[in-house]
């Protein structure tokens, strides 16, 4: 049977090795089971974002949706009792549930708020007549949190487990054309040990019975549910499968390059790949051809770019995030057109060694955030509005960077943020990893399989992240993080490979595999609340240790302050605006001491808006980090990190500064010193 009620599987298996062993042995089994060995990672294979062409059709199943929740002591029960074989409205009472969003916060009810464990989705559609006609038919999920099974009229068509990521799957063979279908989903949203995320279920005593508790150790809530889009598309029968694509520049980035690989999927076994052929047209923005060709037998191939307009980071030059279109057209010798898909790309280099990272030959300095995919209501369901929302105050207040923390946003992000030159370092889901074991190893090499599978294509992507505040003390989060990446950069050289380390460098067993460290620290707030003179000096401090012992280049992931919005406490007090103001500002003090030693490359504040975190005493409705409210409002400190940000696109890459930047106050040209007056009274 695929599904496995998962915890209660370990704690049963755990309980009886306990029993049968007695603790020493439990304990050596245990050891044992810690030498973890680097196996094969199964790879992703086709998943292009759904796009229309002369040859596809793409139609969303996005919209209202049944919703029923399981028991959350018999999880199992909805695929014992073959809930899927038909309406879920004939096995419970349904409730309307949107998608793309988190099911959480939608109703009124606390136990679909805090529900753990499966909860069930199904809808009605409709595949119309002409799509049975030599093509192919996929079912696509943008994500699901955090682990999917997938039914088309009774049918099982595709299982998945990771949140943040989509899957598809063929189902040609599975749909009524020109006919009703209907499409079930189940979701669990359960974390163990052995997810990425991990978690811990427990049973706890309630009134009247028995609680199961879901707990994990990082803040943000674990929103659930199908949180992007779901889309029916068509191929036709030998299709494009996967595109891969790089790029490079040289004469002084006049001169561009475009390397293309294409993958088909569906040839007929008596039709070899070297009968077939690519041939790609690129564009600029004003849809002028600027370069073509056709592949090669095995289907790759080079474009050049005569006067090439690169891809460059918003503020580092007047035209950021440039990008052309690149147009594939499969054909079979004979000249028949198969299949046509279209792509942006961005053309630019990525370098860096022990004291710098460049694009394009230029040093870069980066300046941004860690967010979230987070808003009231939807949770963390894909949501144009507030897409569209943070791009636009990224823009506002200046900043040309920022990570996934903590798992892979939305593609419709990645696109906005190549369309606008923002840089991203892009993470996995891997958060707090601990406890490591070989399960985990393996997913957690699955996740970054899968995400650089995604996003491989996208300019604005930078670097990889392979984790946020791994427990990375232990000796065997060594070898795991070795294998890790190792592991991201067999997969894609191109881009260096980091990830958010709070655990202090003494002790650090991970940094030393990574390409650029990056660190997350509290001053003034975890460590030493209230001391605001106890900041600049250990920041700079402690990113002077990284450095000496890694000599690699570094950059801060995370600082901030808690920071209720209205609360204003003179002298400066934490939780207040003023603190947050004060806190931030004796941090630009370290990074300026920083910035003068080249190999400090850049600050991430934490975090870009307020956001949900589970139910905790030590979080006031949500994680208040957020230099915006969560309903994307300024709160004072985004005024004073607006005029850092493009000071520093001033300093460092001469962009115009906003006019609204200052304030009039008074004409400082009419205004005499006192002493210059006294002067002239003589
Ligand atoms: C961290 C985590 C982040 C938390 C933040 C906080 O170190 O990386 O997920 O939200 O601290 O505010 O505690």
């Amino acid at each position: 049977m695929f599904l496995k009620f998962r915890w209660k599987l370990v704690f049963s298996l755990a309980a009886f090795s306990l029993l049968a062993m007695g603790v020493v042995g439990y304990l050596i089994h245990f050891a044992i089971a810690l030498v973890i060995v680097n196996k094969e990672v199964t790879p992703t294979r086709g998943m292009l974002y759904p796009r229309e062409s002369e040859t596809r059709e793409v139609r969303s199943l996005d919209g209202l949706w049944n919703f029923v929740t399981s028991d959350e002591a018999n999880p199992t029960q909805g695929v014992r009792d073959k809930w899927f074989s038909d309406d879920l409205s004939k096995v419970k009472d349904v409730i309307p549930m949107p998608v793309p969003a988190s099911y959480n916060d939608i109703t009124t009810d606390n136990t679909i708020r805090d529900h753990v464990g499966t909860v069930w989705y199904d809808r009605k559609f409709f595949v119309p007549k002409s799509w049975a006609k030599d093509q192919r038919v996929w079912l696509r999920f943008g994500s699901v949190h955090y682990e999917a099974f997938v039914w088309i009229n009774g049918e099982m068509v595709v299982k998945h487990e990771m949140g943040h990521l989509p899957f598809e799957a063929e189902v040609t063979n599975f749909v009524k054309y020109g006919e009703e279908n209907r499409i079930t989903v189940m979701c669990d949203n359960a974390l163990i040990q052995t997810t990425v995320p991990q978690g811990k279920i427990s049973e706890v005593k309630k009134d009247g019975g028995v609680a199961i508790v879901q707990t994990y150790t990082f803040d943000f809530f674990n929103y659930a549910g199908i949180h992007r889009s779901v889309h029916l598309y068509t191929t036709p029968k030998t299709f494009i499968e996967e595109v891969e694509v790089t790029s490079d520049l040289e004469d002084s980035n006049s001169v561009g390059h475009v390397y293309y690989k294409v993958k088909v999927g569906g040839t007929a076994s008596n039709e070899a790949d070297s009968n077939l052929q690519i041939r790609v047209k690129l564009r600029n923005k004003e849809s002028v051809t600027v370069a073509n060709g056709t592949s090669d037998g095995d289907l790759k191939g080079a474009l050049e770019v005569k006067n090439v307009k690169p891809w460059w980071p918003y503020l580092m030059h007047a035209e950021p995030g440039y990008l052309y279109q690149i147009e594939l057209f499969l054909h079979t010798a004979d000249n028949t057109l198969l299949d046509v898909y279209r792509l942006k790309v961005g053309i630019r280099t990525l370098t860096w060694n022990n004291t710098s990272f460049l694009i394009n030959g230029q040093p870069v300095y980066l300046r941004g955030f860690g967010k979230h995919e987070d808003s009231d209501i939807r949770g963390k369901g894909l949501d144009f509005a507030l897409l569209t929302r943070d791009m636009n105050l990224l823009k506002w207040i200046g900043a040309n960077a920022y990570r996934t923390s903590h798992y892979p946003y939305s593609e419709e992000s990645m696109q906005f943020a190549d369309e606008n030159g923002i840089m991203i370092i892009d993470e996995c889901p891997s958060v707090d990893t601990d406890n490591y074991n070989q399960a985990l190893l393996d997913k957690h090499k699955s996740s970054m399989e899968q995400l650089i599978h995604r996003d491989r294509n996208h300019p604005s992507v930078i670097m990889w992240s392979i984790a946020n505040e791994p427990r990375t003390g232990p000796f065997q989060a060594d070898s795991h993080f070795q294998f890790v990446a190792n592991f991201t950069r067999a997969l894609d050289g191109t881009r260096p490979v980091t990830a958010a380390i709070a655990v202090p460098s003494a002790s650090d067993k991970a940094a030393k595999h990574l390409d650029i460290i990056c660190f997350n620290r509290y001053n003034g707030w975890y460590s030493n609340p209230g001391k605001l003179d106890m900041i600049t000096t250990h920041v700079v401090e402690e990113a002077i240790t990284w450095n000496k012992k890694h000599n690699k280049p570094v950059m801060i992931g995370e600082y901030g302050a808690d920071t209720i919005e209205g609360l204003h406490l003179l002298p400066a007090y934490i939780w207040s605006e003023e603190y947050q103001n004060e806190l931030f500002s004796k941090h630009f003090k370290a990074f300026d001491i920083l910035r003068k030693k080249e190999w400090f490359i850049g600050e991430f504040v934490w975090n870009f808006a307020d956001f949900k975190t589970a139910q905790s005493i030590t979080r006031v409705g949500g994680n208040k980090k957020g230099v915006f409210t969560r309903n994307r409002q300024p709160k004072a400190t985004a005024h004073l990190l607006r005029k850092r940000y493009f000071a520093l696109g001033r300093e460092l890459d001469r962009c115009d500064l906003p006019e609204d930047l200052f304030l009039y106050i008074t004409d400082a040209t009419s205004t005499e010193s006192r002493g210059k007056r006294e002067t002239a009274d003589l």
